[in-house]
């Protein structure tokens, strides 16, 4: 761990869209102000919501939900179809406010990123009156609100947008992250997926707190690479710059069917439009080479696995290699079958295609 004053220097601010492709739908059509609504693919299609709005979550309905769940949950729920154009437009303009005030920028979603304003002269140099201020611009020039968090570094900046969601922020400032981090449940520690969470908590961690009284050697012994940064992090010490080129880490195409695949055979057959998705999704963007291949199958129980190699070209035969191993894993009808390639960088584009 290098010297705290490292990363007392840094002002990151971390913006976060309020339940943003419903927030446009709301703003387009005011009716809808009050009443749960979500945004996603329809339950007869056996779609999944992409978002929904704060009426919807007070009944449990959540993102990447399977609409008829949803609706179960909130049978008045309207869910409406994905305007990808219109949340493109809104995420632009919000792109172009972010660039009057820094250059370094790290987006990481259409309604989310990274802003590094350490060298701000504006709001005299306070990074908590200039998230106030983007804020306000991103209302006045969309009429949508944002959430913002503001610290010395990208994790402890995500945390803090996450705080005072919706239309407010929080700031972490570095002399309160010594008493901010033991209450912090591990959950919320970036990198931490499900699977983690259960190993951690079978440990009897539930906290950074907790996890603060584990030495980096306990932590590798059990998380392997991971145990350092979640030593790290555990204390909001968090080094990564705010990087305004990322590239890709994989390339995917994915397609949830209407009705289930009843066998490995028919999945097979929807194999060679997948592959021919995936090299047109592909073109120019792999420079940097392939460092495997990987199929994703979804089956009907909702049971989910992945099959990654080390091939190197996208190849029908390869990739009929791999699904023949992921169907075997489950034998189940399949509802979703994904490709992908795995490149050398930072971030995951997936292209979810609906038939
Ligand atoms: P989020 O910022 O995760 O969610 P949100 O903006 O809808 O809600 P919050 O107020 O909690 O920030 O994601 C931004 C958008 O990305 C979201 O509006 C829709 C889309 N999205 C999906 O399409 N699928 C998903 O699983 C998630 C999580 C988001
Ligand atoms: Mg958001």
């Amino acid at each position: 761990m290098k010297r705290e004053q490292d990363q007392d220097i840094r002002k990151i601010i971390h913006i976060d869209m309020d339940c943003f492709y419903a927030a446009i739908e709301m703003r387009d059509n005011p009716s809808l102000f009050g009443h749960p609504i979500a945004v996603g693919g329809t339950s007869e299609r056996r779609g999944v919501l992409c978002t929904c709005n704060y009426e919807a979550r007070k009944f449990g309905v959540r993102s990447a939900m399977p609409t008829a769940k949803a609706y179960q949950l909130c049978p008045d729920l309207q869910v409406l179809p994905i305007r990808m154009d219109e949340y493109k437009k809104a995420s632009a303009i919000v792109r172009s406010i972010f660039l009057e005030h820094t250059d370094i920028i790290e987006p990481l979603s259409l309604d989310e990123a990274f802003l590094d304003v350490t060298g701000t002269q504006e709001c005299f140099g306070s990074a908590t009156w200039l998230a106030e201020k983007i804020r306000k611009e991103i209302y006045e020039q969309t009429q949508l609100t944002a959430s913002a968090g503001i610290s010395c570094n990208k994790f402890l900046a995500k945390i803090a947008s996450d705080w005072n969601k919706p239309n407010g922020q929080f700031v972490i400032p570095p002399e309160d992250i010594a008493s901010f981090m033991p209450n912090l449940s591990v959950g919320k520690i970036f990198g931490v997926g499900k699977v983690t969470l259960k190993k951690l908590n079978n440990l009897g961690i539930e906290t950074c707190g907790d996890l603060q009284e584990w030495s980096v050697v306990s932590l590798s012994e059990h998380f392997g690479v991971f145990g350092q940064r979640l030593f790290e992090l555990s204390r909001g010490y968090d080094e990564r710059p705010v990087n305004t080129s990322r590239e890709r880490k994989s390339i995917s195409v994915e397609n949830t069917y209407a009705e289930d695949i009843p066998d490995l055979n028919l999945c097979m057959e929807k194999l060679p439009n997948l592959v021919e998705r995936l090299k047109q999704r592909s073109l120019n963007k792999i420079e940097q080479g392939i460092k495997g291949l990987f199929v994703k199958v979804k089956f009907n129980d909702f049971s989910q696995t992945t099959v990654d190699s080390s091939f190197d070209h996208i190849e029908l035969h390869k990739y009929q290699v791999l699904l023949e191993q992921a169907f075997m894993r489950g034998q189940k009808p399949v509802r979703l079958l994904g490709i992908g390639v795995r490149l050398n960088t930072d971030t995951e584009v997936q292209l979810g295609l609906e038939f």
